[in-house]
């Protein structure tokens, strides 16, 4: 696929519709068709032309209209360019109706996110997940897709599911998607059983999220070595990778880093993510890591906050990381209670993060090592029921426990201290 990548360029031509019905999620403005461009790029794309079209409604049957339909036509032309995309998404209808009217290739923001994360999944349950988006995607665009047109296989939009498969009935393809969700529902039985063991073993769990290529991951790499891939694209990361991280004496957390979120996330992968984002779900604090240095960074920050209510627990406390610092000067940085300049490029107020993690997390916990005698064993099963028991041995001395516990537990073992 790598290989085909760099001989096939494919060149699209980006078509917008701003609508004044359009709510502002549904709206393609300037920004958003710049966006798309970069999702083409990640995508292996090339962007020959850029139109907007402004409506106060979408055309039921064209989207743009037919006088808008034959300027693309000409643009296709003109530059050579066989496939078109669009900010919006499109009905399946409406998408089969504009490759009759241009002849080529027709698709959407969500199928060319999807053909992205198509792309980039790895793990078993990554590529589980990006194909069963990819099956509810197509099933309603069966009929007759691509079959009065020739791409070459492994161009954009042709990834996943292939040619053949969707030829066979919508039967067979019905079956695959239950045959996907069966096997979705095992790995996440697996992370269910990771998940109850930390949370018997009461560490925090502590996530970072935040618009694709914010910072994200290169914030884990600096904080926990974590060594994961971060680079200069949308959409790098589709797996959780999670560190644990000492922030103290007394806290240590689980770090997870997350999949980024972009504007107009097709709900399919939404959907087909969850048990990516479910990270969000369990934890009991958010890192919100923002590109400060985006001019379209409070969109962004929109997004990410819309996000976060849908699927993490209410009342979940943020820090909100305004990163690459490095770019941006100091007054273009708004200030407040858990908000914090950060970078996670060259280290800047990274003990500062560390200190408002643990304020966050804050929960009376003491930290110390105890030596008991060993009259009082039964201290030892309390320990282990109601502390983090990190250390213990046998000694001639009594029984040597590290254990971070809470004010309550300490206190009655204060005299014990080693
Ligand atoms: N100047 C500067 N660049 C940064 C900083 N943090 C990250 N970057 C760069 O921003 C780009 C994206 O970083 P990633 O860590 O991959 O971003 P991400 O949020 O994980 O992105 P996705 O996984 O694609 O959602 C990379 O080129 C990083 O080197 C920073 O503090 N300063
Ligand atoms: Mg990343």
């Amino acid at each position: 696929m790598e290989d085909l990548q760099k001989t096939v360029i494919e060149k699209a031509v980006l078509v917008g519709l701003s609508a004044g019905i359009f709510s502002r999620e549904e709206n393609a403005t300037e920004q958003t068709l710049d966006e798309l461009e970069a999702l083409l790029e990640t995508a292996g794309g090339q962007c020959v032309a850029k139109v907007l079209q402004n409506r106060p409604a979408p055309d039921p049957h064209s989207f743009i209209g037919e006088g808008k339909v034959e300027e693309v036509r000409e643009l296709l032309e003109s530059t050579g360019a066989n496939l078109v995309i669009f900010d919006n998404d499109l009905s399946p209808s409406q998408q089969r109706a504009l490759e009759k009217m241009t002849g080529v290739a027709v698709m959407d923001r969500s199928g060319l996110i999807l053909d992205i994360f198509a792309q980039r999944a790895k793990t078993r349950e990554g590529r589980l997940q990006v194909e069963l988006a990819q099956y509810k995607y197509l099933l309603p665009r069966l009929t007759g897709m691509w079959t009065h047109l020739e791409r070459q296989e492994g161009s954009i939009g042709t990834r996943g599911p292939g040619e053949t498969q969707l030829e066979t009935d919508r039967r067979l393809i019905r079956k695959r998607i239950q045959k996907l969700e069966d096997e979705l529902r095992e790995v996440r039985k697996i992370r269910g059983v990771q998940r109850e063991r930390r949370i018997k073993n009461s560490i925090p769990v502590v996530a970072i999220v935040g618009y694709t290529n914010a910072g994200k991951s290169t914030l884990l790499n600096h904080l926990t070595g974590a060594g994961i891939p971060a680079n200069n694209r949308l959409f790098d990361t589709l797996d959780t990778t999670t560190r644990q991280l000492a922030v103290s004496d007394t806290l240590d957390v689980l770090l997870s880093d997350t999949v980024g979120f972009i504007a107009k996330l097709p709900h399919h992968l939404v959907e087909a993510f969850k048990a990516t984002l479910e990270e969000l779900e369990y934890a009991d604090l958010l890192l919100h890591v923002i590109d400060a240095s985006d001019p379209e960074r409070s969109d962004h920050i929109a997004v990410v906050d819309k996000l976060i209510a849908q699927l993490a627990k209410p009342g979940i406390p943020v820090i909100e990381c305004y990163n690459k610092a490095d770019l941006v000067s100091d007054d273009d940085i708004p200030r407040g209670n858990n908000r914090l300049a950060i970078s996670a490029r060259t280290g800047l107020h990274m003990d500062q993060l560390l200190a408002l993690i643990e304020k966050n997390l804050d929960q009376g916990l003491h930290r110390g090592v105890f030596l008991l005698p060993y009259a009082m064993g039964g201290m030892v099963d309390v320990l282990h029921s109601q502390a983090r028991v990190l250390n213990l041995e046998y000694t001639a001395e009594g029984i040597r426990v590290e254990a971070v516990c809470d004010g309550a537990l300490f206190g009655k073992l204060k005299n014990y201290l080693a």
